[in-house]
């Protein structure tokens, strides 16, 4: 059997506003659009994850926290209507979708293997959250693939933003090895706003984009300086200074997602292609994708 490989890893933003405002039949919400910057930049990323061979996307959210261990969705299909908390006015998405509980189980046995307590989630009324529904809808609107999603074990909360970079670090290798063992073909998603500071008031129309914009300079600066490391190939030391980050933007890289991802792909030395920056509710937003094959790499903005 041919060793598996992560074929592209993707930072994958979930605000339910962009599901909201592309008006897919699953969504029961109306809006007359918003967010172009983010949306086009998904579709563009969308058309190239269409051109690429792979067997799975595997996606690590934000919002399934979990407070024991690290748990992995584990049985093949799960079917429901996805509330979201917050914004109940713009995302009721009936979701049907199918697990590759065989990648799922790998990943699970080798993350506790190397000593991270870990759990399969076996529950069929389980309701899948919204952070994996938005980006793989928005990464796959045909969900023709299976998925697998990774909790986060809170680690940020109960020990450190340091702790949390380093227990994802060690996930993130455990899930390597298992994607090579398993021969497949895998798509990694890391699904996240960047800063996170948000307000806590909605415009009368939530698509107002006169409304729009990010919550301060401070945070748009932070946004910026990441994302020309990302360009300039500098993924180590955008890790190295993780922590600090998350804790001046109040980021939601403190789900831990983006450091599995980029150790899961050995923090690629390579510019990182950008889709698409946007602020929604005033969170910073990127879209990108890490592609580890030259040939296809692109340079897009
Ligand atoms: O979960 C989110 C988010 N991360 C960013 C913005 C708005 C809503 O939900
Ligand atoms: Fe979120």
């Amino acid at each position: 059997m041919a060793k598996g490989e992560i074929v592209a890893g993707c930072l994958a933003p979930h605000p339910p506003h962009l599901v909201y405002a592309d008006n897919p039949d699953q969504n029961e919400a109306y809006s007359e659009g918003g967010w172009e910057s983010l949306r086009w930049g998904y579709q563009r990323l969308a058309r190239k994850l269409k051109n690429i061979d792979y067997d799975v996307m595997v996606v690590f959210t934000p919002h399934w926290q979990t407070y024991v261990g690290t748990h992995f969705l584990g049985l093949p299909h799960f079917k429901s209507k996805s509330v979201d908390p917050i914004f109940p006015n713009l995302f009721r998405y009936n979701y049907d979708l199918t697990v590759d509980v065989e990648l799922s189980q790998a990943m699970h046995d080798e993350a506790a293997a190397s000593g991270i307590v870990t759990k399969m989630m076996l529950n069929p009324d389980f309701r899948v959250d919204y952070g994996t529904i938005v980006s793989c809808h928005l990464l796959n609107p045909n969900w023709d693939k299976p998925i697998v999603t990774i909790s986060s074990n809170r680690n940020a909360h109960y020990y450190s933003a340091e702790v949390m970079n380093e227990q994802a670090a060690a996930l993130g290798l455990a899930c390597r090895k298992a994607i090579e063992e398993s021969g497949k073909k895998v798509v990694l998603v890391s699904s996240h706003s960047l800063s996170h500071r948000h307000f806590t008031t909605e415009a009368p129309l939530p698509e107002d984009m006169s409304r729009e914009h990010i919550y301060n300079h401070s945070n748009y600066v932070w946004d910026m300086k990441l994302i020309q490391m990302m360009r300039d190939g500098k993924m180590k030391e955008v890790i190295d200074i993780m922590p600090e980050f998350t804790e001046q933007t109040i980021a939601e890289t403190d789900a831990g997602a983006f450091t599995w991802m980029m150790s899961a792909m050995e923090y690629p030395d390579y510019p990182a292609e950008i889709y698409g920056y946007q602020s929604v509710i005033g969170t910073g937003n990127l879209v990108a994708s890490w592609d580890p094959n030259k040939d296809t790499r692109e340079l897009v903005l």
